[in-house]
């Protein structure tokens, strides 16, 4: 494909609660959307980022530079031919893998749409359903929490994540426990504790979770073994893995059982699907997390989550748990069985409402080919 332009849209949406973690407090989510024009058709992309550098070093005003100055020049100057082409365009840029993923989506939107498949089909998704679970914020308390996760089963999801951080782990993941007996539960301290600190956490190993997602920092691979070892309960990593490399080396030396997959984190779809495969050929659960994507990222969320190694339930909840209006014509709902259809239009499957995106825009830069 030649490229004849490329725009940035920096955008910012109200979230319909605020989201809290152990990094900080989210009300809005911001986000740069990518589009690229070619050939008569136009495909659509999310930089999973953030206004604020908490849950990873890239922000929107850092993929807004990288995108500007390096990726979109690199691309605009001459021809690409598929996500494997476009990774090895960008490999001299050094990181920012959210920046770089949100235009590989876009790459695969418009090649599905050129092609009239779904990136599904392309991805080699077999379900047309996929399981999914809500991740909920740190509360005020642990009776807020319980009331909070009530409401969710209430309304149909069968998978509870819930964010933990010191001083509000082991009460609350308790206190939800009792609540509910017999949920599917799992905590993620996106990387709030030390090794030394981690040993509070030890009784979390009686309360028969799915997993304990990244305890440790995003660059601790070998405190994670060493803590892997001392408990039952599967440790998952997110923040760690960012390349099949850190993947291959976290389960060669041990330190998680399962790996939360996001194509953002790992510069993008092409990425997140040699992750799959190296999992699904060592039976190693994976499952597909979120960044409160739109419904955008959502849509390509669940074309990944359709691959076959997507064993457990993703962070992939229905648009009203996120936003009361999205970007996207389309809104998805949670289905019985605690399910969401994976789109089947060609590429993301997803269209951009236009009065929505001029609403929530902040900024937006259009890049054309020489
Ligand atoms: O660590 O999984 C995480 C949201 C933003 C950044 C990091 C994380 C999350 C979530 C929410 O847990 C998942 C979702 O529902 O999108
Ligand atoms: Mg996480």
């Amino acid at each position: 494909m030649k490229l004849d332009s490329l725009t940035l849209h920096h955008i910012s949406m109200p979230l319909v609660a605020p989201f809290e973690t152990s990094f900080g407090v989210t009300t809005r989510r911001e986000c740069i959307l990518v589009s690229i024009q070619s050939e008569g058709l136009t495909g659509w992309g999310e930089c999973a980022v953030d206004r604020d550098p908490g849950y990873s070093y890239e922000t929107t005003g850092t993929a807004w530079h990288i995108l500007k100055d390096f990726i979109a020049p690199t691309l605009l100057r001459g021809y690409i031919s598929d996500a494997t082409d476009f990774q090895q365009q960008v490999a001299g840029i050094r990181g920012h893998n959210l920046a770089k993923a949100g235009v590989e989506m876009a790459l695969w939107d418009l090649i599905g749409k050129g092609q009239g498949k779904s990136l599904r089909e392309l991805l080699g998704g077999l379900r047309a359903r996929v399981d999914v679970g809500v991740s909920v914020g740190l509360k005020d308390s642990p009776e807020a929490l319980v009331e909070r996760i009530g409401k969710y089963l209430a309304s149909g999801y069968g998978r509870i994540k819930i964010k933990i951080k010191p001083g509000r782990d082991v009460g609350d993941a308790e206190a939800v426990r009792k609540a509910f007996p017999h949920i599917p539960l799992q905590v993620d301290a996106n990387s709030a504790y030390t090794l030394e600190t981690c040993q509070i956490l030890r009784p979390l190993d009686r309360l028969k979770l799915l997993l304990i997602e990244q305890p440790l920092s995003e660059d601790d691979l070998w405190n994670h073994h060493k803590l892997q070892k001392q408990f039952h309960t599967p440790i998952c990593l997110d923040e760690s893995i960012t390349s099949l490399l850190q993947a291959r080396s976290a389960l060669e030396m041990d330190a998680c059982r399962i790996i939360n997959i996001k194509p953002g984190r790992v510069g993008g779809l092409s990425q997140a699907v040699l992750i799959h495969d190296l999992c699904r050929a060592q039976a190693v659960p994976v499952w597909c997390g979120g960044m409160l994507e739109t419904g955008i990222g959502r849509a390509s969320n669940l074309a990944l989550a359709s691959l076959p190694g997507f064993t457990l339930p993703g962070d992939i909840s229905a648009s009203n748990r996120y936003y009361d209006q999205d970007i996207t014509r389309e809104g998805f709902v949670l289905d019985p069985g605690s399910t969401i259809d994976v789109p089947t239009g060609p590429g993301l499957g997803v269209t951009i409402d236009p009065a929505a995106l001029k609403k929530f825009r902040l900024a937006e830069l259009r890049l054309t080919a020489k």
